[in-house]
């Protein structure tokens, strides 16, 4: 399904989906060739591309690199207006609404904007936000902003829904590439019961029971990039997660 049409389906539909986070600055061509081999049985709906801090010129092979081998579409996750990539299908026009740094709610996207509008990339508007897992993310320091506290799930909701009323079309929940713990599940469905939007939820998901957790609360996309990394099978056991939510769906359908 292209990421467009996620924002058409009515959330309560329940379908879910599976973005893995791919880190230029952290795979090789091997290994991504090794994840791409993993997704023609295991599937997956998005590659995520990018990171809080790039820190190589990596990102373009590694989106040629996908396009020449793969279908899925890929999805620009920049963290700033300079990874813009037209080799890309779309990109996550992210405002950091959790935050109160002006560059990260809106300057980047003016200095973005004549790029984007003339491209041919698909521009998704995403109220993305940080939530404090434990210790001060990258994206948190990089943006210099405070993430929205663990156990306050209403600030979550009360942020989501300004983002919905701005006319963000996702909220992004994300407790950083890495997180120590994930996101909690009273977040997770305080937001999901906050919007209609699609709820995307990443950061630090590294079993299947956090996995599971996370789309049990709402999620309607789940993100892993860093534990794929390390262990590239996890790949595969939440391509299936993802997968018995949607067939049990259609059998009860
Ligand atoms: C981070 O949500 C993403 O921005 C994914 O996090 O790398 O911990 O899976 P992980």
């Amino acid at each position: 399904m292209p990421f467009k049409d996620l924002c058409q389906q009515k959330t309560t539909s329940g379908r879910k989906h599976f973005a893995v986070l791919l880190d230029p600055d952290n795979l090789t061509e091997a290994s991504c060739l090794n994840l791409l081999t993993l997704t023609e049985s295991h599937p997956v709906d998005f590659f995520f591309v990018g990171g809080s801090l790039v820190t190589t010129d990596h990102q373009a092979g590694l989106i040629r690199l996908l396009k020449e081998h793969s279908t899925v579409p890929v999805i620009l996750f920049p963290s700033n207006s300079l990874h813009i990539d037209k080799q890309a299908d779309g990109i996550l026009l992210l405002s950091l609404i959790s935050g109160r740094n002006a560059d990260f709610l809106i300057g980047q996207h003016v200095i973005a904007a004549p790029m984007l509008k003339a491209s041919q990339l698909q521009v998704y508007p995403t109220g993305y936000m940080l939530v404090d897992t434990g210790r001060q993310t990258t994206a948190s320091y990089m943006s210099g902003t405070a993430p929205v506290p663990f156990d306050k799930p209403a600030i979550a909701a009360c942020t989501a829904m300004a983002g919905e009323l701005l006319g963000l079309q996702y909220i992004y929940l994300d407790g950083g590439s890495g997180a120590m713990k994930p996101v909690s599940a009273e977040m997770i469905a305080a937001v999901r019961e906050a919007v209609e939007v699609p709820v995307i939820v990443g950061g630090g998901i590294n079993t299947t029971e956090k996995a599971k957790a996370a789309l049990d609360a709402g999620a309607d996309v789940l993100v892993v990039g860093n534990h794929i990394e390390k262990n590239p099978g996890f790949l595969a056991e939440v391509s299936n997660l993802v997968a018995s939510y949607n067939v049990a769906l259609d059998v009860h359908r």
